[in-house]
């Protein structure tokens, strides 16, 4: 019996991905990083920060489980929750993110925490963040450093 063509078609489609996915460098890893960036400091003496990183995973379920950049002496993964009508932000250990799913972090939410800053973060710039992940290994990330109440 013939096989339906859909079928064939899925087998190319499923060899091809195959393919990319061993070619050296073509998918290094399977994060693919969307949004990435920090909020200025608010003032000059600023020694915490916030960075937000959006990512998408190709592939199957990872868990962010650090952060680093030369921009703190030490970065966290934090969550921001309304507990009793009141924000409080919380350490969290690690991140899980389903198999082809995303990470959005943001304020009110998710976020990298920034703590002792090398020097305040001034809109314009740009900072290195290396996230480090279960499965997919270390993954670096360049943040554009925006307004002090940038959303997104
Ligand atoms: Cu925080």
């Amino acid at each position: 019996m013939r096989k339906p063509l859909i079928e064939v078609a899925a087998a190319i489609a499923l060899t091809l991905s195959a393919i990319l996915a061993l070619a050296p460098g073509a998918h290094a890893s399977s994060v693919m990083v969307m949004k990435a960036y920090a909020r200025a400091s608010a003032t000059a003496g600023a020694e915490t920060g916030a960075a937000y990183v959006s990512l998408m995973l190709h592939g199957d379920a990872d868990r962010l489980v650090a952060v680093s950049t030369p921009a703190a002496r030490m970065a966290g993964l934090h969550e921001t929750r309304q507990v009793d009508g009141v924000m409080k932000m919380a350490h969290v250990d690690a991140i899980d993110i389903p198999a082809h799913g995303m990470l959005e972090m943001k304020p009110g939410g998710y976020h990298i925490m920034l703590m002792g800053l090398t020097r305040p973060l001034k809109e314009g710039d740009e900072i290195d963040l290396t996230l480090t992940f279960e499965k997919a290994g270390e993954v670096q990330v360049k943040a554009k450093v925006g307004g002090v109440a940038q959303m997104n």
